[in-house]
């Protein structure tokens, strides 16, 4: 055994994460071999991190963008003798990672999953496992500390002032998603930013020349970040310096690049892509054991003292940092107790009061209102009155009317730029997928964020989407330009299939407003939507507004779909409809009333939404005794007939759309009063 302890150290972690993956019987060794290191001399000799309180607000963050390695957090996590935390943020005094946990590695209902999973194991800051995102993540995290930071702290209260971390690797740096994330981070000069770049130059088909040939250096010094480089992962004493150098500078993002062997010990194995995503095998595993100077037929071993050791670092800095913090914040919350209170709210995801308070009501309007438009007045009340939403677009503001416009409201820019960091209006470039990634960094801390662009690019940020609803985070995405009826734009603009995708995605809720009273409406539904994403579609187009002294009230919309209208009687026929099509069947509706046909109308702005009713509502809207119905909507057809039934007709898209002027596409494709009114005909027998 060698007497450093240290190296005792390092060579725990490796042999844990060697062993788990051994028992798995898969998972990902080599790169929890090779940094080690380079973890350890973060997690034990700079993070700012308290184990027993891992919720403090001004711990630093650690990010393991490389999320296969995720044997290589648990063994950190299990070490540091993180806390567990549990659902309501509540912090208990046992560990979040018992030996045992790491044995049952990968294995059902443990709280070791294959890769890190936020809120499921307490020391994991965010879900992790689709590269890039991490790297992504990272970058809204160190935006959320600057604005933090700007908005309050105050002279000798330095309520934030961490750093955030991300470990990323080979795969990450060739994502688009972490290009766009450096880029823009060098932009708005994050100097409390540091990725360790973990460069083994292999990945899952072998070496990396076979696919990534760049300079990394020189690409992310043209970013505007400063660059170090780390010769040998197992080189501590100079990563210590490194990361020394990466927190001084504070203009600049860091990047450090870490040149590693991948399985580092392996006799065989060691530099290999065979030691990347499977377990090492048992005899090599015992040679490796051997050459690390460990015990060869033991497994999960810790030596005596490694715990010890490890945390005499982390945790002795730590609780000293989170106890002097908690005792500013108590100095703090006295001086300044409203401040104190939003930070309350911040921590603890809830709602400031009177939010809603501007909420307006909009006026019955033949002509209307795009709803893009009536969102963006919207989205200005009710972010005047919640100080900590922001937010902004990929270039598509004028566009997406997500500018917020009150006196104030100011830009997110780094006074290089001329800025502040207190901004509440950020500008993310044409980067959609590092747009949302950054916001689900931004939500990790408590921040309202929304961001926004064309619903048809928000096939650029599936992975984000996804990721917040996994983690349940309420980010606000806003989607404008939700149809054909964009017009002239064409096929590539018309969004077809997007909110079936969007729909069909567990734990996002979609809305998609008919007039600028279901937009109201939707924002207030969405605001309270604290533990999902929400997403919002709306038109270029304007929409009129509903009467709704003729029509049932918007509020409606908070249940999904409600009745607009109805006649007397059992209906002959249902039309239902989201968004710009509720006009339509309002009008068909019109036309079919006269001759007679009783017609029920149904707003259905939120399939999500009216799911979650109870059966007795839904029947009461659609009775299932009624199988006469025609749904109509300018998107994909898949899943509508849910709604219509087998014996329903559904008014829908086909195939793509094409570029001309709205109205004529209208009766290109079929969305015309005229074709509403023969299907309800049909369908009412009539
Ligand atoms: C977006 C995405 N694409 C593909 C994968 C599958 N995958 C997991 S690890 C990996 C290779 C990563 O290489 P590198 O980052 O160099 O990790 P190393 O092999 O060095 O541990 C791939 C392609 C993934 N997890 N995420
Ligand atoms: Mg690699």
């Amino acid at each position: 055994m060698p007497a450093n302890i240290d190296t005792l150290c390092i060579n725990t972690i490796r042999t844990l994460s060697m062993d788990a993956v051994q028992k798995a019987n898969s998972g990902h060794p080599g790169t929890a071999m090779a940094l080690a290191p380079v973890a350890y001399t973060l997690w034990r000799d700079v993070l700012n991190y308290d184990p027993a309180n891992p919720l403090w607000p001004n711990r630093d963050r650690f990010v393991l963008s490389i999320g296969h390695a995720s044997m290589l957090l648990y063994s950190l996590i299990h070490l540091a003798g993180i806390r567990d935390v549990r659902p309501g943020g509540v912090t208990h005094d046992r560990p979040a990672l018992t030996l045992e946990d790491l044995e049952r590695f990968r294995q059902l209902d443990s709280l070791t999953p294959g890769h890190p999973e936020y809120h499921h194991t307490a020391g994991v800051e965010t879900t992790t496992g689709p590269l890039g995102q991490g790297c992504g993540n990272s970058v809204g995290m160190a935006i959320a500390e600057k604005w933090l930071a700007e908005h309050y702290n105050r002279d000798g209260f330095r309520l934030f002032d961490h750093h955030v971390y991300a470990l990323c690797g080979d795969g990450d740096n060739m994502e688009g998603v972490a290009s766009e994330a450096a880029s823009i981070a060098g932009h708005l000069k994050l100097g409390n930013l540091t990725w360790i770049y973990d460069s083994n130059q292999i990945s899952i088909e072998g070496s990396t020349h076979i696919a990534f040939t760049e300079s990394v250096h020189k690409r992310f010094e043209a970013y505007g970040w400063h660059v170090l480089e780390l010769k040998d992962a197992n080189d501590t004493g100079t990563m210590r310096r490194l990361l020394a150098e990466a927190k001084a500078e504070t203009s600049r993002p860091t990047l450090i690049i870490v040149h590693s062997i991948i399985g580092w010990g392996a006799p065989h194995l060691a530099g290999t892509a065979e030691a990347h995503g499977a377990p090492l095998g048992v005899e090599e595993v015992r040679e490796t054991k051997k050459f690390y100077g460990w015990p060869e037929d033991k497994d999960f071993y810790v030596p005596e003292g490694v715990p010890e050791h490890f945390q005499a670092g982390i945790a002795t800095r730590g609780a000293a940092a989170s106890r002097t913090w908690g005792d500013l914040f108590a100095a703090y919350r006295a001086r300044y107790p409203a401040e104190a209170a939003q930070l309350d709210h911040i921590f603890a995801g809830t709602l400031p009061e009177g939010w809603d308070s501007g909420i307006p009501v909009f006026d019955a309007d033949a002509k209307g209102i795009a709803s893009r438009a009536s969102s963006g007045k919207v989205l200005n009340e009710i972010a005047k009155n919640y100080p900590w939403m922001l937010g902004g677009s990929a270039d598509l503001s004028p566009s997406t009317k997500t500018h917020l416009t009150f006196a104030g409201a100011g830009d997110f820019q780094p006074p290089q730029w001329n800025g502040t960091y207190g901004g509440r209006n950020l500008h993310f470039g044409v980067r959609e997928h590092a747009m949302g990634s950054i916001s689900n960094g931004m939500a990790l801390y408590g921040l309202r964020a929304y961001c926004s662009g064309f619903l048809i690019f928000s096939d650029y940020m599936k992975p984000p989407i996804r990721l917040s609803a996994l983690m349940k985070l309420p980010v606000i995405y806003i989607f404008t330009h939700d149809s054909i009826g964009v017009g002239e734009d064409g096929p590539t603009h018309q969004p077809i299939e997007q909110l079936a995708q969007l729909r069909a995605t567990p734990g996002v809720t979609l809305i998609r407003p008919a007039d600028a009273n279901e937009v109201a409406e939707a924002w207030r539904t969405l605001v309270q939507l604290t533990d999902r994403p929400s997403v919002l579609a709306l038109s270029r187009q304007n929409l009129p507004t509903i009467c709704r002294s003729t029509y049932a009230p918007a509020t409606g919309l908070a249940k999904g779909a409600y009745v607009l209208a109805d006649g007397e009687g059992r209906p002959d026929v249902i039309l239902m409809a989201t968004g710009s099509e509720v006009g339509l069947i309002i009008k068909a509706a019109e036309k079919l009333k006269a001759e007679g046909i009783r017609v029920r109308l149904v707003s259905m702005p939120s399939w999500d939404l009216f799911e979650a009713q109870p059966r007795s509502y839904r029947d009461s809207v659609l009775p299932p005794d009624v199988t006469a119905r025609v749904a109509v909507e300018q998107a994909a057809q898949l899943g509508w007939d849910r709604y219509t039934g087998l014996a329903g007709e559904t008014i829908v898209m086909h195939g793509f759309g094409a570029s001309a002027p709205a109205e004529q596409l209208e009766v290109k494709f079929g969305f015309t009063v005229e074709a509403v009114v023969a299907a309800a005909r049909r369908q009412a027998g009539k």
